[in-house]
């Protein structure tokens, strides 16, 4: 298919690429690859793109960016210095790139498309105390998103603190894509429906990748629970799970390379809360893109999920 949208794509800063060959060498099997691939923005990229049909790539800043450092104007400056640099970087591409900013409490701009935030916000140098966006504090910004009209992606990060020693260390090989990215988003992302911020924003569009981190495949446990039990003891949020997933939640293919997973997925959430995408480079772009392009899905929903739903969500024109 040509004029696929990808919108879980990661780049590093350059000045960090011995901090990035580190991570690398945690997930990547070729960190060395790996670490060229995130790097680079408008070669090996682009020219991935032209290869397997891919019009456009909205870019990403990768975790964990500016949710690890708890420092505020720290923060404020790494922020500000990525997102200078993927500005520039993606200025004379802009019918094949665009980004999404990293936010501490500097407001978006640059023609940004949304942000990206990386699951919570470490707080302080241990790691045991993070942020979660579910508290009512962060209504200003959810106010600033959908006053913007711009959707706003929660992607996953590693365990850190207290965290990591207890649940995750003794269980090293369940850290990052097996399990804890999955468990980390949705518990956040759960925490903003039952602590009512899609009530309290009912425009606000939120993403989560990797097929919905696990939660579509719970959609009729937690519906029975959260109308049959939680709601007579009390949960107040107004709707329903469904609901959320069909007003204010979105999904991506991103590292999730099942047609059975994805046609499971359109059944519960529709093929129009869905948006493909690859998870580039922690994946491969060939893996992504071949899966997609011979996916056995029906011409209108593979359109729909490749290109259309995000061209409308991102206010992109035609592709
Ligand atoms: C990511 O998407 O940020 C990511 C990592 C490490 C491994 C896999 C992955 O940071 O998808």
């Amino acid at each position: 298919m040509k004029g696929k949208i990808a919108l879980e794509e990661a780049f590093c800063l350059p000045r960090l690429e011995e901090k990035q060959k580190w991570w690398a060498s945690l997930f990547a099997v070729d960190a060395e690859k790996h670490t060229k691939e995130i790097v680079d923005i408008q070669n090996i990229r682009i020219e991935k793109m032209d290869r397997h049909g891919v019009g456009y790539m909205i870019l990403s800043y990768t975790a964990p960016g500016v949710q690890d450092i708890y420092d505020l104007s720290e923060a404020n400056a790494f922020a500000v210095e990525v997102n200078d640099y993927i500005a520039e970087q993606i200025k004379d591409y802009p019918d094949r790139l665009g980004a999404l900013a990293q936010v501490s409490s500097q407001p978006l701009s640059y023609g940004f498309l949304g942000a990206l935030v990386n699951d919570t916000q470490r707080n302080d140098a241990s790691g045991d105390s993070m942020i979660f966006y579910d508290d009512p504090s962060w209504d200003a910004f959810w106010q600033t998103c959908t006053e913007l009209d711009v959707p706003f992606y929660l992607h996953p990060r590693n365990p850190t603190g207290v965290f990591m020693e207890k649940l995750w260390a003794p269980r090293k090989w369940l850290i990052g894509p097996p399990f804890s990215f999955a468990q980390g988003v949705s518990l956040h992302l759960l925490g903003m429906v039952t602590n009512g911020v899609f009530d309290r924003h009912t425009r606000l569009q939120v993403i989560i990748g990797h097929l919905g981190e696990h939660i579509p495949f719970d959609l009729w446990r937690i519906n029975h629970w959260f109308e049959d039990v939680k709601k007579p003891l009390g949960l107040n949020c107004k709707k329903t799970i469904r609901h959320y997933f069909q007003e204010n939640i979105w999904i991506t293919t991103s590292g999730h390379f099942s047609t059975p997973t994805l046609k499971y997925c359109v059944e519960e959430i529709t093929d129009s809360r869905i948006l493909s995408s690859i998870d580039y480079p922690f994946e491969s772009f060939e893996d992504g893109s071949n899966w997609y392009d011979q996916a056995d899905l029906e011409d209108g929903k593979k359109r729909r999920i490749g290109k259309d739903n995000a061209a409308k969500l991102f206010k992109l024109g035609n592709f």
